[in-house]
């Protein structure tokens, strides 16, 4: 192919905010010590960077893991009355920080912000030995926050302020992680279009899917969502709402639970899915279950595909095609406490696609676990 033909896409006047891909993703956790153990030990995460007393922070400590181009930053803080421990109070462990890797986070920013973004933090320069990074940061729903970062001129572990962390005796292996393909929020009632028109106004993201409470629906509960995408494609964020339904939506019980709107769960993407959950799920993991009827007549669905039916079905491994190929993808149950945030393991075999044809499987074993929570009302 000719790809001289192609238009680049800083050629696109519309694409004003280009974004390379994430850049990382922070959670507060009350115990960011034992969430970096279980980020390495059970997701095959590796240990990257830490800030803390150690470098001379006085009021927080992180553990930064890192598994191919994901990057977990976890952070608790060190003493009472912080933001960050404001932040857990209310909504216990959560993402708080989306980063967008950008080339320049000055001009993000002023951009961002003259199209009508909140400030989270003006644009600051950082350097160490290896170099400068700017950061910059914007308010998304709830107390989510993007943080622009830019970092051409860098090239040290992380960024600065951190220093490298090494645990020579404790290394697990990694699962085949490879990176972030979408990270989904939960807003509230009649709250999804505000955040589509944000993502479109504020950061140029074009909507590339829509499911309304027909789509996403059980004879019990419904949603709807929008899939807003970058220019590029690399940033991916689907947007919830809950809709009425004979039952609490899965939205709704979210926004119960996490007391306000925030990620509801992180895609990522494997190259074999049957050897990552089944390694993951060796790790403890815990993921949803469909009845085995599903496999039953899955093939019917979604015709021909290169694996066997018998791994799938022996790990809950679903399946889903669209006009460009088919995807597999599977659900982890929430990773902490709260019925709040959890993880998707997925694996894209040309479908740029989210599952639609799962959608009514997956809700009603969400609606399973939300009933064994006394949640289902
Ligand atoms: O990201 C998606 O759209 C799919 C399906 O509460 C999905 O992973 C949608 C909503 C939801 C859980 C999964
Ligand atoms: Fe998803």
């Amino acid at each position: 192919m000719d790809t001289t033909t192609l238009p680049k896409l800083h050629e696109n006047a519309k694409d004003f905010m280009p974004i390379n891909g994430t850049d990382y993703l922070e959670l507060y956790v009350s115990n960011s010590k034992q969430a970096a153990h279980f980020y390495k030990t059970a997701f095959g995460f590796q240990s990257l960077a830490y800030a803390g007393l150690e470098t001379g922070l006085k009021d927080r400590e992180s553990y930064v893991v890192i598994q191919d181009k994901i990057r977990l930053v976890l952070t608790s803080p060190l003493k009472s009355g912080t933001a960050i421990g404001k932040h857990i109070d209310d909504h216990g462990d959560g993402v708080k920080v989306v980063a967008l890797w950008v080339d320049d986070a000055t001009y993000a920013y002023n951009t961002a912000m003259e199209k009508g973004a909140k400030s989270y933090m003006e644009p600051k320069t950082e350097e160490d030995a290896d170099g400068t990074v700017v950061h910059s940061g914007i308010y998304t729903y709830g107390e989510t926050v993007h943080i622009f970062v830019e970092r051409k001129n860098y090239n040290g572990t992380f960024l600065p302020g951190y220093r490298k962390w090494e645990t020579p005796d404790y290394n697990p292996s990694p699962t085949g992680l490879k990176y972030v393909d979408h990270m989904v929020g939960n807003v509230g009632w009649n709250r999804m279009n505000q955040w589509v028109d944000f993502y479109a106004n504020v950061l140029g993201f074009t909507q590339i899917l829509s499911f309304d409470d027909k789509d996403i629906s059980t004879d019990f509960t419904a949603l709807m969502s929008k899939v807003m995408s970058n220019g590029n494609g690399r940033i991916k964020f689907p947007i919830n709402e809950p809709a009425e339904g004979k039952k609490k939506s899965q939205v709704e019980e979210y926004l119960d639970f996490y007391e306000g709107e925030g990620i509801q769960h992180i895609a990522v993407a494997t190259d074999d899915i049957i050897k990552t959950v089944r390694e993951l799920k060796s790790r403890g993991i815990e993921f949803l279950k469909v009845p085995d009827t599903y496999y039953d007549v899955v093939l019917d669905r979604v015709g021909k595909i290169d694996e066997d039916i018998a791994p799938l079905k022996e790990l809950g491994i679903l399946v889903d095609r669209d006009d460009e190929g088919y995807l597999l993808q599977i659900f982890t149950r929430p990773v902490e406490p709260r019925p709040t945030m959890f993880f998707e393991i997925i694996q894209r075999k040309g479908a740029q696609s989210f599952g639609k044809g799962n959608f009514k499987a997956l809700f009603e074993a969400i609606e399973r676990e939300q009933e064994l929570r006394g949640t289902l009302h």
